[in-house]
């Protein structure tokens, strides 16, 4: 609202200086401008994307649903602003936006923590900050207004859950799961839940989780740290990889390696688990059984940004966290749900 009446000043202004040049008709378009304008910047909310980055197929799925939710003909002018997986750059992006004074602020963090200044900042100039998929771990909560995204820890439990069924159906003793965490990228929220979910499910089990290693959530990490751990260990038989990118690296430097990849772990295979289920290649290799078990997380959360943007438009006041509903999908039988926290997860066999 602000940027718009700055607009309207001066093309005011503009206007009386051409209306100074004598041309009537020239005045005459000059107003008609005006008015154009005057109808779409009153019309349209501004809002401020920051992005992390650009990862995955998991991020630009969800790029892609905030620019096709925040179109103009919705009544929206994005600006969208891409981190490069630097929190500073996120940082630098909020401090544009305030000085551009954008109706909303809508923040996709890196990592959890160090945003207490710079969402000050925003606090001060009175743009609310809406934050979507991961979180931030501000000192105040006030200084959000509302988080939407993905239980990360949940669907780490799930997985787990879903390894210790399926081992269980096979007689695997826990004592011989021997597993290897590639793991997104430190301090971010998918990284702490999925990470959280694993470390807690090996020690109730008694599963032997050798290593926990950070991947980035990238296709070429997960290829290095996968190939660093076949040098480091030579009896891995499960590999939970906190992404499908960084699954298909992973399965790429196993197969290199000349070790095979399935769920017969008692045969000898290396079983890869992972989450996201929207990278084409890794439903394939879900499909193939290459990756047993996929932990859905769905990127697609451009409407509800939408939607939290339009209930705080009327006034009201959405819930502070608002989560969203995720599957777990896997070909392999002997699972048909998993259970966690006495809710029942059914294991989707399509995908
Ligand atoms: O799982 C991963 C991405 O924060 C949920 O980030 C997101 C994660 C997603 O790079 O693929």
């Amino acid at each position: 609202m602000k940027s718009f009446l700055k607009k309207i000043s001066v093309l005011l202004l503009t206007a009386t200086l051409l209306g100074g040049c004598g041309s009537g008709n020239f005045a005459g378009a000059a107003e008609d401008f005006i008015e154009e304008n005057e109808e779409q910047a009153d019309d349209l909310i501004t809002v401020g994307f920051s992005q992390l980055g650009a990862e995955s197929d998991w991020r630009s799925a969800n790029t892609d649903s905030m620019m096709s939710a925040f179109t103009e003909d919705a009544g929206y002018n994005l600006i969208y602003k891409n981190g490069q997986q630097k929190q500073a750059n996120q940082i630098t992006a909020i401090r544009t936006f305030i000085q551009q004074e954008v109706d909303y602020i809508v923040l996709a963090p890196a990592t959890e923590s160090g945003w207490d200044t710079v969402l000050s900042e925003a606090r001060e100039a009175e743009i609310p900050v809406i934050l979507v998929d991961r979180r931030v771990n501000a000192s105040d909560k006030n200084l959000f207004s509302c988080w939407v995204g993905s239980d990360f820890e949940l669907e780490g439990r799930k997985v787990a859950a879903w390894i210790k069924a399926f081992t269980g159906t096979k007689d695997i003793a826990p004592e011989d799961l021997h597993i290897v965490n590639i793991q997104g990228n430190l301090g971010s929220s998918a990284q702490i839940g999925r990470t959280r979910g694993l470390a807690n499910a090996a020690r109730e089990n008694g599963w032997d989780l050798m290593a926990e290693v950070s991947g980035d959530f990238t296709e070429t990490k997960g290829r290095e740290t996968m190939g660093a751990l076949l040098k480091r260990f030579d009896n891995i038989n499960v590999v939970y990889c906190e992404n499908d990118n960084m699954a298909i690296g992973a399965i790429d430097a196993l197969e290199s390696a000349g070790k095979r990849v399935g769920s017969d772990i008692d045969k000898g295979e290396v079983m890869v688990v992972s989450f996201d289920g929207v990278n084409q290649k890794a439903l394939e290799y879900a499909g193939e059984g290459k990756i047993s078990c996929i932990a859905e997380c769905n990127p697609l959360h451009g409407p509800r940004v939408r939607a939290l943007i339009e209930a705080l438009e009327n006034g009201e006041s959405p819930r502070k966290f608002n989560y969203v509903d995720e599957k777990i999908f896997s070909r392999e039988e002997g699972v048909d749900e998993v259970v966690v926290d006495g809710e029942v997860y059914k294991v989707e066999r399509q995908f």
